[in-house]
């Protein structure tokens, strides 16, 4: 039997590129200088795709691969994913869940220490030579504060552990409140930010969630308020983030996500009281390959004719 074709949009580590071009006739998109011409040579070929977390997949690509099974997606969140469109198409979509869990929501707390405790800051003053002029400044006490949480699904009730275990009080906001859950649900969002010392963003990406951290949800905040975001840049309005940072209307930011990545507004570069990430969630090596074995067991599932280890859910 020849091996099924793929296409590959975004760019791949060696530990998930190498085994999947072993098994597949793998053609890389993400790399052609030709892309309409790749398309029109093996788009009708094409029967399954790998993509970033990040990355966005237009239907006018899709709609050139209509040989097209299954969307392996290199990450757990899948708002790049047409899903209406893949649901009418009968394509699959499978993620990386789980295995990255406890590693975004490490970096949520590593954002929490840094902006609250000033330690980004702290370890620039040492290396400008500072300390040895003067002492360092005092920064904020964490235990006893709140952290609010946009979205307490699996990343961020692992955040919630984290920070419950630092003696922070938690609450969060989300579609509902969910039974079983120890922590204070409050249904408005300006409601929470209003109550938080840090507002946690670790709600989903897409269309559904863009910009519902706005102007008003800010000013809530307050001066009091960080915000921290480890979900994706579009739930932020970034100009308006940028606003609030400069008029001090929040405190500080610390964010590992960004509305343009791998760009990153010079406004925000320049502030003392932010704290930037280049998107590093599930950025360690035991992770990101957990993710590129899911993210291969996805594909061999579909092509053995067996479900899926992780589907998304809109697709169950
Ligand atoms: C990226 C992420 O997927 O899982 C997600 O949704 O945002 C990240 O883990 C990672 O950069 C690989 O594409």
């Amino acid at each position: 039997m020849t091996a099924p074709d793929i296409i590959v949009t975004a760019p791949l580590p060696p530990f998930l590129y190498d085994p999947l071009k072993a098994a597949y006739r793998c053609h890389d998109y993400f790399q052609a200088s030709d892309k309409p011409g790749l398309l029109a040579a093996e788009g009708g070929r094409v029967r399954g795709l790998v993509q970033g977390g990040g990355s966005v997949t237009p239907t006018d690509l899709l709609d050139r691969l209509p040989a097209l099974e299954i969307i392996s997606v290199f990450g757990v969140g899948y708002d790049g994913v047409p899903v209406d469109y893949c649901r009418r198409r009968g394509i699959r979509v499978g993620h990386t869940p789980d295995v990255l869990t406890d590693d975004v929501a490490d970096v949520a707390v590593g954002l929490v220490l840094m902006t609250g405790r000033g330690f980004a800051k702290a370890d620039r003053f040492v290396r400008a030579g500072e300390w040895e002029r003067r002492g360092p400044e005092l920064t904020t006490k964490l235990g006893g504060k709140t952290a609010g949480i946009l979205g307490l699904g699996r990343i961020g009730k692992a955040i919630a552990e984290r920070l419950a275990a630092m003696k922070m009080s938690i609450a969060y906001t989300g579609r509902q409140a969910q039974p079983g859950v120890p922590y204070r649900f409050v249904p408005d969002l300006k409601a929470l930010a209003s109550l938080s010392d840090f507002l946690i963003v670790a709600c989903p990406g897409g269309a559904a969630t863009r910009h519902l951290v706005n102007a008003d949800v800010l000013a809530a905040l307050g001066k009091k308020g960080t915000i921290v975001n480890i979900a994706r840049g579009s739930i932020i309005d970034e100009a308006a983030l940028v606003r609030a940072l400069e008029t001090g209307t929040v405190k500080a930011a610390g964010l590992d996500v960004f509305e343009n990545e791998p760009k990153v507004p010079e406004a925000l570069r320049s502030m003392d009281n932010v704290v930037l990430l280049p998107h590093v969630g599930s950025g360690t090596n035991e992770t990101r390959k957990a993710m590129g074995d899911l993210c291969l067991a996805n594909l061999a599932a579909h092509f053995a004719g067996e479900p899926l280890p992780a589907l998304i859910p809109e697709l169950r």
